[in-house]
Order: structure tokens, then C-alpha cells, then sequence
């Protein structure tokens, strides 16, 4: 035995011996072809991931103009998924089914809808300033709304209109214990839904910041809780929420001070001249939890169904100040611990340190240097800067290392990343980008821990980064390695789907998402859907009011088949099909759509959906399983059947395009046997490990049993029909039978293979 296992090792020694020196010079050989650098390789190892691997980071980019989130793993930059928000996306069936729909619906303004949206900023909940994987928001700057993305299952719940903005930017942000989520706007706009001629800019238009309750226990903001706070008629831009000595704060930008109105077809000198005339612009901080205080005391006043604190009462209850910032500031970013924050100015070559605690010693003295024509103190820049420090040319956002004190700035005009030390003003290193970078991101970058380790570049061109793909190039998010004290690019990844600005990455092992629903769920209103179906209870109705007549079908899926296998329906019906999907199976997924009617659905284990709409042309219209989800995919199909309306069925059946007789019926019945011995021997390994002890596995087992049932169900009806002598039938019914068998098997053996690769152990009986 132990020679034995002795000879295993040398013989395992040897071949690995040998295998690695086959390795190195093979991997010289593939350097000089490629032309890789000692420098590639060593890139190339600290980001490849082998097959199965994971990641140790999740990304959360915006997907820009496409309305859409995008999930990519770090440091692989392998993209998982495109989470649907406020665009259609048909494989997620997200707008295709009712369920969706309805989510999509009440991002409508004025009753229209807005089938994209330019989202920019998503930010993930937290307790206590740390992530805590459980939720996601992001806003959509066109039409001001903000999504709420639930990450137990990565699908978007709820989606908010703002009803006091008609742009916004400065969302979505959250307090420390996700209280509240602030949107602030961009470009003023009179809060009424009537129209204001722009003469009247100065005292009609408005600008603000919106705080939106989030109801943690049903994971939905709350509009009935929520308020906005009056600002002037800056354009307000981004905005970010104290912590710890500045909890109960928050803080947002603003550009064109000036409030400039353009109108170059009239001769005046266009906003871009306008809007960036002044040194300075203005920082708003604002005192939330006493604007909720004021809010909950009846202070607002409500405008289109939400209230709004004026900013007359919040400078009465000093819960509102300026402080001049840098010409056309872009990014505020609150450090780690609350004590400071870093704005930069785009048109000005350095970043500002403010001192939260500066600040607030000047505004609670009350020592300001002057009042805005809106009433609002200014605290002076020398009251409440801390330093500044000559970052670069065009500097926009900020984020934070694990290091002390150590920052990095983006630098869009240089395409530079410039690493700095905020608390001696001292530049550590800079690092060309390519090209023009926008918001940059470390790993839990804005939390109260900053993990470091990688940050992403989020530049705003590729120009020729990558293979050309005509004029319209993708955008490139570059991984760059800061564990040490030099940054090193990385990788470069190409986002073809829209322009990303902001990205939040996350502990992967921070997220629990689930990999099936409880049967028969609604998983937009995170409920039991009314509509759930069990296998054996499917059923097909046609009732009629009147003239309008309604077919509604609570229909299964499993491997392989739809059930109903027909709809009927007539002319001018409205048609409504429910579906749940039976299959307990990881990533067992069955799709559904129907020919010529829009109806595209996606099932994932467990989920249940609908889908409505009329039958207004007569015809047949095939339906079908849209995922290759088994062997027998392509027969997961059925048939749609219009009828003209009154249509008198002609006499007959449905003749069989083959004949069986009993010499049929004798070969498929051996093969289930056959087939039984092989299955029986599959079970008989799993029943001997401690499966249970693999929840994938008791999943599959699940689903097997539910097969075998089904199987044994059809073995009785074929024996039966054999009885009496009907061999079509009989020879029909064990094919079925028979299915039920390999689809058992095809589980089964997935199990076992799990349980082998697993480690599972054969238990003593
Ligand atoms: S923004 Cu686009 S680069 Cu919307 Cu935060 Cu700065
Ligand atoms: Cu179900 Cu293909």
C-alpha cells in the first residue's frame, strides 16, 4: 500500500517535471510570437482567471446612455451581466413580460414612455458607511429618475420619478445606513410643470437636491416620505453624504453660479462662455437630518403630490451654507473618515481640501463673508479649505486608498491618474491613461474602508486602444494595480454599451444572490405570484363578456415541454399567459416566445410571468422555448391557433404522420427498462453520499424525483393502453415515459458529477 501510493507521487513528480519544462519554453515561443514583455506576462498573471475561477471584486458600472448596469468581475474584467433598469432588454424578458412592465411603467413621465435613460451613478447600500451588498441605486440624468436594483436576485424593482426636477445629476448616493438616497438637479427648471419663459430665470427657475426615504424591510423607496430641498438656480452636479463627525451632512456642487441663460441664435454668447465667467462656484452643505426634522414638523410645502422645504426656511433653521469651490467644479468626494472633503474645479489645475470641521466652526459662529442674492450664507474659502494641491490639468473625481491619506484624482484634460497625499499635498506618482478619464474607482473606494489593491480608469475614448469598429468606438475601462507605490496598467477592457460614468466594486463575497426563486414567484414585486401554476394544475380558459372574449392560460414549463401545447383563440380575443417555471435546477432556464406577437419571456427557476395581448390577426403562430435549455429543446414547442372569429370546427381528428404496432411497443418499453437499470444505478451513488450535505445537489435530486414521478405516470398510461390492445397509444405514452427517464438521468448524472468533483464521500450504510 505505501510503495503503492509512493510510486503514485514519483510518477505525479515526474510528469510534472517534465510538464512545466514543456510549459516554459512553449510560453517563450508564445511571447516571441505575440510579442509580449516580461512586463505583459506578469500583467497577464494578475489578472487571469482560470476557467471556474472567480473574482474577488464585483463591478457595478453604469451602462451610460443604454439604461442599463453592468456587473464585470475584477480582476478579470470578465462582464457577468447587463442588469436591465430603464431600457427594455429582451433576453432578461425585462418589458417583454406584464411583471416588467409594470416596473418600466412607472418610470413614465406624463403618462409617456421612456423606453431609455442616461444612468450615471450607482451606488450600493450600506450599514454602518461599509457596503453591504444588498441593494443597488442609479440614476437617470435625461429624465430625473432613480432605479432601485435588488441584488439577492439582480433585477430591478422599483424605478422613481422625481417630480420637482426636470434633469437631474447628483444621484444616487446614500446615507450610512441608506436612510435616505439624495438626487440632486442639474439644469434649473421651474419645479411646476408649466411653462416659465427664461426671462424670468432668476426667480422661477429652481435648482435643488431631492431626498428619497429607502424602506429597508420591503427594499423600495418611499415618495410618500421622501422631500426636496429648494436651492438657487445653479446647475447643482454631483453630490456626496457626510459620515461619522460629518454624518447628517451631505454636500453637492454646483457649476454656472453665474446663471448664465444662452440663446446664441439671438447673439448671445453661448452658456459654455456664460457658465464658466467666475472664479468660484458654490458647495452647498446641508443639514438633511434637520431637513427631515423640518420636514416631518410640516415645514414644506407640496408641490406635484411631494413636498418641498424652501430655502428661506432652511436658512432660518441653519441648515443650509455656500462655500465658494473651484471654477466649474466636477466631482465631491467625503474621505473615509468624514473629515474632509475633495472637489476639484475642471478648469482649474488643483484639487481643494475642505475641512469639514473648519467649515462648521465658521457656520456655527456665524461668521460668513457674504449672503447669496437668494439669502443664503457663504463661509469664506480660507474658512473652510484645508489645502490645495496642483493635481493636474482638468481635474474631476476623487477616491480614496486603504493607504492613509492617499488619493487618487482623475485628470480628464492630461488623461492622467495623479496618486496624492491629501493630508501633506505631496504628488506620489501620475499615470498616463488612454484617453480622456472621467470618474475613476477603487476597490470600496467610497466606503469608511477602503480596500485599494486595483482602481479602474473610466476613460471617455478609446481612440486606438482596440481593433476599429467604425467611428463609433467603445469606451475603455483600464484595471490599474495600486497595491504598491507606482501604479501599473493592466488591462484594458472595451464597454460597447453605452458611456459609463460611475462604477462601485464590492467584496464579491459580500453578495448572496440567489440562483433560483421560490416556485411560482413574482420576482418584481418580490411575491408568491397570484398566477403561480403547479405541474398537473395547468389550465386553459375562455371567457367571454359580451363581445370581448379573454383566453387565459396558467401554463408550466419543464424540460422539454410547454404546457398548453395549443392556445385557441379567436379573432379579436385578448390573451393572457401565465407561466411558471417547475425546475429547481441551477441556471435552468426556459425562454418563451410566440411568432408575430412580441411576447418574449424569460423563466428562470422558479419564476413565474405573464404576458398579455390580443389576438387580433387570425393564423397559426408557432411558439417555442428560446433557450437551449436540453436535448429535446427544439420540440419545447407548441402552437397559437387564431380562429376567425364565429368559426365552426370541421369534423375529424388529428391523424399521426407515423403508425406504431406492438413490435414498437415491445422495443420502447425494453429500452426504458434499460434505461431504468442505468438510472437506478445513479440514484443508488447519490443515496450513498452525504449529498444532502450539497445544496445544488439536493436541488437537482429535487428535480429528478419530480421527473421520475412524471415518468412513472406515463409508464401506467402506456400500460394501459397496451392492454387494450391501442399500440399507438401505448408505444406514444412509454415515449414519453421514456423522456421523463433521460431527463432524470441527464439530472442525475449532473448530481453525480457535482458530488465527484465536490469531495462528497460514500457514507457506510
Ligand atoms: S459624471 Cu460623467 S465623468 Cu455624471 Cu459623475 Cu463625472
Ligand atoms: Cu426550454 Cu429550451
Amino acid at each position: 500500500m505505501f510503495k503503492k501510493t509512493l510510486t503514485m507521487a514519483m510518477a505525479i513528480g515526474m510528469s510534472l517535471g517534465t510538464g512545466s519544462a514543456a510549459w516554459s519554453s512553449a510560453l517563450d515561443d508564445v511571447m516571441e510570437a505575440r510579442g509580449l514583455t516580461q512586463k505583459d506576462l506578469l500583467a497577464a498573471a494578475k489578472t487571469y482567471t482560470p476557467s471556474g475561477g472567480r473574482d474577488e471584486y464585483l463591478a457595478f458600472s453604469s451602462g451610460g446612455q443604454s439604461g442599463q448596469l453592468i456587473v464585470y468581475g475584477i480582476p478579470s474584467m470578465r462582464i457577468l451581466k447587463y442588469v436591465a433598469v430603464f431600457t427594455p432588454e429582451p433576453w432578461q424578458g425585462y418589458g417583454f413580460d406584464d411583471e416588467s412592465k409594470a416596473v418600466l411603467a412607472q418610470g413614465r413621465i406624463n403618462g409617456k414612455d421612456i423606453n431609455f435613460g442616461d444612468t450615471h451613478h450607482p451606488a450600493i447600500s450600506e450599514t454602518n458607511a461599509e457596503y453591504d451588498g444588498q441593494y443597488l441605486f442609479i440614476n437617470d440624468k435625461n429624465n430625473p429618475r432613480l432605479a432601485v436594483v435588488d441584488l439577492h436576485d439582480f433585477e430591478t424593482k422599483q424605478i422613481v420619478v422625481n417630480p420637482h426636477f426636470n434633469n437631474e445629476h447628483g444621484g444616487a448616493f446614500v446615507t450610512p445606513n441608506t436612510d435616505y438616497v439624495i438626487e440632486a438637479a442639474q439644469y434649473p427648471a421651474p419645479f411646476e410643470d408649466e411653462y416659465v419663459p427664461l426671462e424670468q430665470f432668476n426667480d422661477r427657475y429652481r435648482g435643488g437636491v431631492t431626498y428619497w426615504k429607502f424602506n429597508r424591510e420591503i427594499g423600495r423607496l418611499d415618495p410618500s416620505q421622501s422631500f426636496t430641498v429648494e436651492m438657487p438656480p445653479y446647475s447643482q452636479d454631483l453630490s456626496d453624504f457626510g459620515k461619522f463627525g460629518s454624518d447628517g451632512w451631505s454636500f453637492t456642487n454646483s457649476f454656472c453660479s453665474e446663471r448664465y441663460v444662452g440663446g446664441i441664435e439671438k447673439g448671445r454668447p453661448p452658456y459654455e462662455a456664460g457658465c464658466s465667467q467666475k472664479d468660484t462656484d458654490f458647495l452647498h452643505a446641508v443639514n438633511w437630518k434637520k431637513a427631515v426634522e423640518l420636514y416631518k414638523a410640516g415645514k414644506g410645502k407640496s408641490v406635484n403630490g411631494m413636498d418641498v422645504l424652501s430655502m428661506e426656511t432652511m436658512v432660518e433653521n441653519n441648515a443650509l451654507f455656500l462655500v465658494p469651490e473651484p471654477k466649474s467644479p466636477h466631482g465631491v468626494d467625503v474621505s473615509p473618515d468624514g473629515k474632509f472633503m475633495i472637489v476639484s474645479g475642471k478648469l482649474d489645475s488643483h484639487a481643494y481640501v475642505y475641512s469639514f470641521a473648519k467649515m462648521m466652526a465658521a457656520h456655527s459662529a456665524g461668521k460668513y463673508e457674504a449672503r447669496d442674492d437668494y439669502g443664503i450664507p457663504i463661509v469664506s474659502l480660507e474658512d473652510a479649505l484645508e489645502r490645495q494641491v496642483q493635481v493636474g490639468l482638468g481635474p474631476l473625481h476623487t477616491q480614496y486608498d486603504s493607504k492613509d491619506c492617499t488619493v487618487y484624482t482623475s485628470i480628464y484634460v492630461d488623461s492622467q491618474v495623479t496618486k496624492w497625499n491629501y493630508c501633506t499635498g505631496e504628488i506620489l506618482d501620475k499615470l498616463s491613461i488612454h484617453y480622456n478619464i472621467g470618474h475613476l474607482m477603487t476597490m470600496e473606494g467610497d466606503s469608511a474602508s477602503p480596500d485599494g489593491k486595483y482602481l479602474v480608469a473610466l476613460d471617455k475614448l478609446a481612440i486606438d486602444r482596440f481593433n476599429p469598429v467604425g467611428p463609433l468606438h467603445p469606451q475603455n475601462h483600464q484595471l490599474i494595480d495600486i497595491s504598491g507605490d507606482k501604479m501599473e496598467l493592466l488591462y484594458d477592457m472595451p464597454i460597447p454599451l453605452g458611456e459609463p460614468h460611475y462604477a462601485v466594486a464590492i467584496k464579491a463575497d459580500k453578495l448572496k444572490p440567489a440562483i433560483r426563486y421560490k416556485s411560482g414567484w413574482d420576482s418584481r414585486s418580490d411575491k408568491r405570484s397570484p398566477y403561480k401554476t403547479r405541474a398537473g394544475r395547468e389550465k386553459t380558459s375562455r371567457t367571454c363578456d359580451g363581445d370581448n372574449c379573454t383566453v387565459e392560460v396558467f401554463g408550466t414549463v419543464i424540460r422539454s415541454h410547454i404546457t398548453p401545447e395549443t392556445i385557441e383563440a379567436e379573432v379579436g380575443d385578448k390573451v393572457i399567459i401565465h407561466l411558471t417555471n417547475l425546475e429547481r435546477a441551477e441556471d435552468e432556464t426556459h425562454g418563451f416566445a410566440i411568432n408575430g406577437t412580441n411576447v418574449n419571456l424569460s423563466l428562470e427557476p422558479g419564476k413565474t410571468v405573464s404576458a398579455t395581448f390580443m389576438a387580433d390577426t387570425e393564423g397559426v403562430f408557432p411558439y417555442y422555448c428560446t433557450e437551449f435549455c436540453s436535448a429535446l429543446h427544439l420540440e419545447m414547442e407548441g402552437y397559437l391557433l387564431v380562429k376567425p372569429k364565429g368559426y365552426k370546427a370541421v369534423e375529424g381528428e388529428i391523424v399521426d404522420g407515423t403508425t406504431y404496432n406492438k413490435a414498437d411497443y415491445d422495443k420502447q418499453y425494453q429500452t426504458n427498462l434499460d434505461t431504468q437499470a442505468i438510472i437506478d444505478s445513479v440514484v443508488g451513488y447519490i443515496t450513498s453520499t452525504n449529498f444532502k450535505d450539497f445544496a445544488p445537489v439536493t436541488a437537482l435530486v429535487e428535480d429528478a424525483v419530480d421527473q421520475l414521478g412524471f415518468a412513472a405516470a406515463w409508464q401506467k398510461k402506456a400500460e394501459e393502453s397496451a392492454a387494450a390492445n391501442d399500440f399507438q397509444n401505448a408505444t406514444l405514452q412509454a415515449g414519453q415515459w421514456w423522456q421523463y427517464q433521460v431527463k432524470a438521468a441527464d439530472i442525475g448524472l449532473r448530481a453525480k458529477t457535482y458530488l465527484e468533483q465536490h469531495g462528497a464521500v460514500v457514507q457506510a450504510k
